[in-house]
Protein backbone atom coordinates (compact mmCIF):
# COMPACT_ATOMS: atom_id res chain seq x y z
CA UNK A 1 0.00 0.00 0.00
CA UNK A 2 1.08 3.58 -0.85
CA UNK A 3 0.73 6.33 2.04
CA UNK A 4 0.58 9.96 0.02
CA UNK A 5 0.42 12.85 2.54
CA UNK A 6 -0.10 16.29 0.90
CA UNK A 7 0.97 19.56 2.83
CA UNK A 8 -2.00 21.38 2.80
CA UNK A 9 -4.82 23.51 5.37
CA UNK A 10 -8.10 22.62 3.19
CA UNK A 11 -8.42 19.49 1.55
CA UNK A 12 -12.44 18.32 2.18
CA UNK A 13 -12.56 15.84 -0.86
CA UNK A 14 -9.42 13.82 1.47
CA UNK A 15 -10.42 10.32 4.15
CA UNK A 16 -9.72 11.47 7.72
CA UNK A 17 -10.36 9.77 10.81
CA UNK A 18 -14.44 10.33 10.59
CA UNK A 19 -14.63 8.83 6.62
CA UNK A 20 -16.35 5.25 7.35
CA UNK A 21 -13.94 2.64 5.72
CA UNK A 22 -14.78 2.23 2.10
CA UNK A 23 -15.87 -1.35 0.60
CA UNK A 24 -13.44 -3.48 -0.61
CA UNK A 25 -10.91 -2.40 1.71
CA UNK A 26 -7.03 -1.98 0.56
CA UNK A 27 -5.46 -3.32 -2.43
CA UNK A 28 -3.39 -3.40 -4.67
CA UNK A 29 -3.33 -0.39 -6.32
CA UNK A 30 -4.99 1.36 -3.87
CA UNK A 31 -3.34 4.77 -2.24
CA UNK A 32 -4.24 6.30 0.60
CA UNK A 33 -4.18 10.02 1.12
CA UNK A 34 -3.62 11.45 4.41
CA UNK A 35 -3.59 15.03 5.33
CA UNK A 36 0.10 16.33 7.69
CA UNK A 37 -0.35 19.30 9.36
CA UNK A 38 2.60 21.91 7.89
CA UNK A 39 4.94 22.56 11.54
CA UNK A 40 6.98 25.13 10.90
CA UNK A 41 6.79 26.48 14.82
CA UNK A 42 10.01 28.63 14.92
CA UNK A 43 12.89 28.18 17.35
CA UNK A 44 13.25 30.42 20.66
CA UNK A 45 16.15 32.55 19.73
CA UNK A 46 18.96 33.44 22.63
CA UNK A 47 21.09 36.17 22.66
CA UNK A 48 25.12 36.11 23.58
CA UNK A 49 26.35 38.26 25.65
CA UNK A 50 29.55 39.75 26.82
CA UNK A 51 30.39 41.41 30.29
CA UNK A 52 32.54 44.07 30.95
CA UNK A 53 35.23 43.38 33.43
CA UNK A 54 38.15 45.55 34.63
CA UNK A 55 41.07 43.32 34.05
CA UNK A 56 40.37 41.63 30.48
CA UNK A 57 42.82 43.60 27.82
CA UNK A 58 40.55 45.10 25.25
CA UNK A 59 42.22 43.59 22.31
CA UNK A 60 41.50 40.05 23.83
CA UNK A 61 37.85 41.00 23.69
CA UNK A 62 38.03 42.16 20.20
CA UNK A 63 39.94 39.46 18.94
CA UNK A 64 36.84 36.96 20.78
CA UNK A 65 34.47 39.34 18.79
CA UNK A 66 36.35 37.82 15.18
CA UNK A 67 37.14 34.62 15.75
CA UNK A 68 33.70 33.46 17.51
CA UNK A 69 31.39 35.96 16.55
CA UNK A 70 32.56 36.80 12.67
CA UNK A 71 32.75 40.21 13.41
CA UNK A 72 35.11 42.51 11.40
CA UNK A 73 38.09 45.08 13.15
CA UNK A 74 35.41 47.61 12.90
CA UNK A 75 32.40 45.78 14.36
CA UNK A 76 34.48 43.85 17.23
CA UNK A 77 35.71 47.67 18.25
CA UNK A 78 32.75 48.97 18.53
CA UNK A 79 30.83 46.38 20.48
CA UNK A 80 33.86 45.64 22.65
CA UNK A 81 33.41 50.01 23.20
CA UNK A 82 29.91 49.25 23.65
CA UNK A 83 30.59 46.99 26.48
CA UNK A 84 33.25 48.95 28.28
CA UNK A 85 31.49 51.55 28.70
CA UNK A 86 27.72 50.12 29.74
CA UNK A 87 28.78 46.97 31.21
CA UNK A 88 27.27 44.49 28.74
CA UNK A 89 26.77 44.17 25.13
CA UNK A 90 25.06 42.07 21.77
CA UNK A 91 27.81 39.50 20.41
CA UNK A 92 24.78 38.06 18.63
CA UNK A 93 21.37 35.87 18.25
CA UNK A 94 21.78 32.09 17.71
CA UNK A 95 19.42 29.30 18.73
CA UNK A 96 19.69 27.49 21.84
CA UNK A 97 22.30 25.34 20.78
CA UNK A 98 24.18 27.65 18.73
CA UNK A 99 24.18 30.09 21.70
CA UNK A 100 25.21 27.64 24.32
CA UNK A 101 28.14 26.39 22.04
CA UNK A 102 29.04 29.61 21.60
CA UNK A 103 29.09 31.08 25.67
CA UNK A 104 31.36 28.02 25.91
CA UNK A 105 33.98 28.70 23.49
CA UNK A 106 34.03 32.01 24.88
CA UNK A 107 34.47 31.07 28.57
CA UNK A 108 36.78 28.20 27.56
CA UNK A 109 39.33 30.71 25.41
CA UNK A 110 39.23 33.36 28.66
CA UNK A 111 39.89 30.91 30.97
CA UNK A 112 42.52 29.72 28.70
CA UNK A 113 44.36 32.89 28.64
CA UNK A 114 43.38 33.37 32.44
CA UNK A 115 41.33 36.43 31.77
CA UNK A 116 38.55 36.88 33.82
CA UNK A 117 35.86 37.76 30.66
CA UNK A 118 32.17 36.38 31.09
CA UNK A 119 30.15 35.60 28.38
CA UNK A 120 25.96 34.91 28.92
CA UNK A 121 22.76 33.72 26.79
CA UNK A 122 19.53 35.20 27.51
CA UNK A 123 16.31 34.89 25.90
CA UNK A 124 15.06 37.30 23.61
N1 LIG B 1 37.10 46.98 30.63
C1 LIG B 1 38.21 46.28 30.00
C2 LIG B 1 39.46 47.14 30.09
O1 LIG B 1 39.38 48.32 30.37
C3 LIG B 1 37.90 45.95 28.53
C4 LIG B 1 36.76 45.00 28.37
C5 LIG B 1 35.82 45.24 27.39
C6 LIG B 1 36.63 43.84 29.15
C7 LIG B 1 34.76 44.35 27.19
C8 LIG B 1 35.60 42.96 28.97
O2 LIG B 1 33.63 42.35 27.77
C9 LIG B 1 34.66 43.21 27.98
N2 LIG B 1 40.61 46.53 29.81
Amino acid sequence: MMHISISTFQAPALAGPDTPPRRGGDGPGTAVISRTKPQTKRPSLYRVLLLNDDYTPMEFVVHVLERFFNKDRDQANTIMLHVHNHGVGECGVFTYEVAETKVTQVMDFARKHQHPLQCVMEKK
